[in-house]
């Protein structure tokens, strides 16, 4: 029920580096037809920097890690896919349907199949108002308990960032920043928090890698959070105004559970004019170089 596509499974037994890459993002994180360009574009900067890219999704009733031009485009074109979290994989193989991952789809698929370094674009957290809705990402949990790195800008700035990073200590996750001590905001580059540990170079991270290896743990995620750079990022004041906009239209109708995070996603594209999905883009791109750079560092 799980494939490894035949270039990934190659990559693996040879010691090759190889980096996950999830489907979320392109089927209901970012706008079509853009979004299939994007998918295609991240595939190819992790082998410019001669790594395998192993995007993960489930077609059909059967769980991928490497996927070719034509399912790409499957996900890409968002018709009948799902957007499975870990706990959604089961039921999505038993039913035969097709799906895009979310992070924790993603890594615990890629765990299984052996892949050590894992990129994407902001994690999913603790939601603001989670006194009243408790909507907490699931993507925290599983990776509280999968031995992955993820190269990320931090956690999608829609959260509420303070409440995910401590969430994000009590269950143990490793959190670094990316040549800062400042943690990222996902568009902005500083979420205004800070981290307790900084990383300069994919070397330093590769020996955070085997430092868990040797130890034998702990059994949970490397969260590298880089930032976006200052010239590229949201405009801090746009993305305040806007996103308050957003999360009132959010409560307003009504939506709850898996909608909440496209549809806040949408909405700052649409009232950025475009800003908040160039910045996105920014986020992302530098998340996959830098993580094929680390999984390369890793295998040496
Ligand atoms: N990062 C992005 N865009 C996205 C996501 C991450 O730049 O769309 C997705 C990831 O798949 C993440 C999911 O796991 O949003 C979180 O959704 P939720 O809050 O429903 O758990
Ligand atoms: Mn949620």
């Amino acid at each position: 029920m799980l494939i490894v596509s035949e270039e990934v499974r190659e990559a693996l037994a040879a010691g090759r580096p190889v980096v996950a890459l999830e489907s979320t993002i392109i089927a209901h994180g970012l706008p079509r037809p853009q979004n299939l360009q994007v998918a295609l574009e991240l595939e190819e900067s992790v082998r410019r920097e001669g790594a395998v890219p192993a995007t993960v999704a489930v077609l059909d009733g059967r769980a991928r890690v490497g996927l070719d031009k034509e399912q790409v485009e499957r996900i890409a074109s968002g018709d009948g896919i799902r957007k499975l979290g870990h706990r959604d994989l089961a039921p999505a193989l038993a039913t035969g349907a097709s799906g895009a991952t979310t992070v924790s789809g993603t890594a615990f698929l890629a765990a299984r199949a052996g892949v050590r370094v894992f990129a994407t674009g902001g994690l999913g957290g603790v939601h603001r108002e989670w006194t009243s809705t408790q909507d907490e990402s699931a993507d925290l949990a599983l990776l509280s308990r999968t031995r992955i790195a993820v190269v990320c800008a931090g956690v999608k700035s829609i959260l509420d960032v303070p409440a995910t990073l401590q969430r994000l200590e009590t269950l143990g996750v490793t959190v670094a920043g990316y040549g800062t001590d400042r943690f990222p905001g996902f568009y902005l580059t500083d979420s205004g928090h800070p981290v307790d540990w900084t990383l300069n170079s994919p070397e330093e991270v590769a020996s955070v890698l085997r430092a868990q290896d040797a130890l034998g743990g702990p059994d949970s995620a490397l969260i590298v959070a880089n930032p976006v750079a200052e010239a590229e990022q949201l405009d801090p004041e746009l993305h305040a105004r806007v996103l308050a906009e957003a999360l009132q239209e959010c409560a307003g109708r009504g939506i709850t559970g898996q909608a909440v995070t496209p549809f806040l996603l949408d909405f700052l594209v649409r009232h950025t004019d475009g800003a908040s999905l160039r910045a996105n883009l920014a986020a992302v791109r530098g998340n996959v170089r830098l993580a094929a750079r680390v999984a390369a560092a890793w295998t040496r």
